[in-house]
């Protein structure tokens, strides 16, 4: 017995020994005994810089896995004669949904029928999945009394990249300029489809474009009719319950998720 009331003795006193070291030696041994506790901070980096789950916003553009989606005024090319609308100017359009971001742009150049392309603006971004992609926009049309609906309703677009075309215009088609246009009657609605002339003969049909994940593709916007205005623009995977029709604003058919985030302003 008295033989292992010593080595519990000399136990005792080791321990206290160990308890008696500095600082930096406790720190140690807890860091040791509860590693399971502690996250691999080294890995953070890497999920900065390429986040894995959508829907992200990157460089203005609001990725998710059947879309994309931008502001027109987060662009690096110059305005030009497009002017931005916010709360408090006489011109600015709220309607039942208010704009993202409580801003838009308009075109202020050429008349309420239209014109050359003036005021090219470029979005770049990258595809995140192959698919097929629809092209539409919330559109505005600040029309004056008496003023048709069909004015004050167009802009010019064209893409770059390596893509084919899904719908009735030639792929080389949709890398031209060509007037894209809707309905926005005094009212938030939408630009959702193109003009052109296939074989002669004039269409008016959706831009559906088919793109392959991990490209770049970069639109061009460029103003057409005075007065058109933009809240966003929005690239989608074209399924059957998603359609954009002829009046309807994107902001209410289409999920909430398919708008630009909010940004945070101080
Ligand atoms: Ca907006």
């Amino acid at each position: 017995m008295k033989t292992k009331f010593l080595a519990l003795f000399l136990i005792v006193l080791s321990i206290q020994a160990c308890n008696s070291s500095s600082d930096t030696d406790i720190t140690e041994t807890e860091k040791d005994e509860t590693p399971s506790d502690t996250p691999i901070k080294e890995e953070e980096p890497e999920e900065e810089e390429e986040p894995t789950t959508y829907p992200f916003t990157k460089d203005g553009v609001k990725y998710g896995e059947d879309y994309v989606v931008f502001e027109p005024e987060i662009t690096k090319s110059d305005l030009g004669l497009w002017v931005k609308r916010v709360p408090g100017n006489p011109e600015y359009h709220e309607g039942n949904v208010a704009p993202i971001n409580n801003g838009y742009l308009e075109f202020t150049g050429n008349n309420l029928n239209g014109g050359s392309a003036k005021s090219p603006l470029k979005y770049t971004f990258t595809c995140p999945k192959t698919a097929k992609y629809r092209i539409v926009m919330r559109m505005y049309q600040p029309l004056n009394d008496h003023e048709e609906g069909d004015k004050r309703n167009d802009v010019w677009i064209k893409l770059a990249g390596t893509f084919s075309s899904k719908c009735v215009f030639p792929t080389e088609d949709l890398k031209k300029n060509h007037k894209f246009w809707g309905r926005g009657v005094r009212k938030w609605g939408s630009a959702h489809k193109m003009e052109g002339h296939v074989n002669g003969v004039k269409k008016l049909n959706k831009a559906i474009y088919y793109l392959s994940a991990g490209q770049s593709y970069t639109l061009t916007i460029s103003g057409r009719a005075q007065g058109c205005s933009l809240d966003y623009i929005l690239f989608y995977n074209d399924v059957s319950n998603y359609s954009i029709e002829t009046h309807d604003d994107p902001a209410v058919k289409l999920p909430a998720s398919y708008m630009p985030d909010v940004i945070e302003t101080n």
